[in-house]
């Protein structure tokens, strides 16, 4: 196996060495530079053609990418401890909450990164800067949605740390980094987000 890495502020490859850490596994690992440009060098689209880390080579040969795909693939092989629920009601939640955190908060916050950021406008041409400003409000109104589900919880699936946490942590640090920290009034997400930090696997 080959995990194809890159390192921070990228969320997506983190969540899978958030999640590796979680269960004390190791995979080999190759670091590529995003700054650099090497996940769209011809080595990496070959073995990714979309050109996006994260990604992991199979002993087969065989390509995985999708960043909660390769975790759950790891789940397969050691279920224990469960990181994406237990039973049908607690699987479907943490399932939920992953979606939610992607869909509802990871799609506009990539939208504000890609058409305001100076980091990205070397590749996003043209940046619609308008169009990714009005974005920003609907970051916060997510981040709104998800302090106020905390508010009886300590954990998204309400039982215990999950995959779920490692997405929601993954997005948030990530909006800190494009310049939308949690807001003051939100404090079951801040508090959320300090208890998560804490754990070792949150350095990764
Ligand atoms: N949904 C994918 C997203 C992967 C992704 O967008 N990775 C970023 C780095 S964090 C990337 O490679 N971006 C370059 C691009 O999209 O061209 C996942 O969760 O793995």
């Amino acid at each position: 196996m080959l995990f194809y890495d890159a390192v921070n502020p990228a969320p997506n490859p983190r969540r899978v060495r958030i999640y590796l850490a979680e269960k004390g596994l190791s995979v080999p690992s190759e670091t590529l530079s995003i700054v650099a440009g090497e996940h769209k060098g011809p080595d990496f689209l070959a073995v990714n053609p979309l050109g996006q880390i994260p990604a992991l080579k199979l002993d087969n040969g065989d390509v995985l990418t999708e960043s909660v795909s390769i975790c759950r693939l790891f789940e397969a092989m050691h279920p224990a401890p469960p990181m994406f629920g237990e039973g049908p009601q607690g699987m479907a939640e943490v399932d939920m909450w992953i979606r939610r955190a992607e869909l509802r908060m990871m799609v506009p916050l990539s939208m504000v990164w890609a058409h305001c950021h100076p980091f990205t406008a070397r590749v996003v041409k043209p940046q619609y800067t308008e169009f990714g400003e009005s974005q920003r409000p609907r970051v916060i109104s997510a981040m709104r949605e998800f302090d106020r589900a905390l508010a009886d919880r300590d954990y998204l699936s309400g039982k215990g740390y999950s995959m779920a946490d490692i997405v929601l942590l993954s997005v948030v640090d990530f909006a800190g980094f494009v310049g939308i920290p949690i807001p003051e009034d939100q404090a079951n997400l801040r508090a959320w987000h300090e208890r998560v930090s804490a754990r070792p696997s949150a350095q990764a």
